[in-house]
């Protein structure tokens, strides 16, 4: 994948809430061309898999099982400087800590219930977007 794009999921806390299509409009008027999306459900096996790098820290477990509680929306996102540009969009883990206008500030409800996800690098959005993508769904 090119270091134009990232990774995104609108997280279960988001859906319930109903809160895809103000997200993905912000989402689409910061400028990010949205490449490949699905409306789905990570297992738990997934879910495992996609935050194996967080599996010894104490919030682990609560992870896993807040990403499983319900569908996700998936998404590859394309734009200069994707990756940084997104985290910027979406503000910091903690909702509390967001600044105004991010996605977190305005839609998330806890540092765990945090409405999204933005990759953290070129690297991981790569390996991100191919866990949950095939070449035929990325356009
Ligand atoms: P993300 O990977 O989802 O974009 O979030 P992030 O980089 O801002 O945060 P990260 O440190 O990678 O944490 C991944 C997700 O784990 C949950 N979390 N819970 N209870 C807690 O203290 C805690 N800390 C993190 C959040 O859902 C966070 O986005
Ligand atoms: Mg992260």
């Amino acid at each position: 994948m090119a270091t134009n794009r990232t990774f995104t999921m609108i997280k279960p806390d988001a859906v319930k809430n109903g809160y895809i299509g103000a997200i993905l409009e912000k989402i689409q008027t910061a400028g990010f061309k949205i490449v490949a999306m699905k409306y789905t459900k990570l297992s738990k096996g997934d879910a495992e898999t996609f935050y194996a790098v967080h599996s010894e820290r104490p919030f682990f477990n609560d992870l896993v099982a807040f990403m499983t509680s319900g569908p996700i929306v998936s998404a590859i996102l394309e734009k200069s400087n994707a990756v940084e540009d997104f985290r910027t969009l979406i503000g910091a883990t903690n909702p509390e800590e967001a600044a105004e206008g991010t996605i977190r500030k305005l839609f998330a409800g806890s540092i765990q219930e945090n409405a999204v996800h933005g990759s953290d690098s070129d690297e991981n959005a790569a390996i991100e977007g191919a866990f949950h993508f095939s070449g035929r769904e990325i356009f």
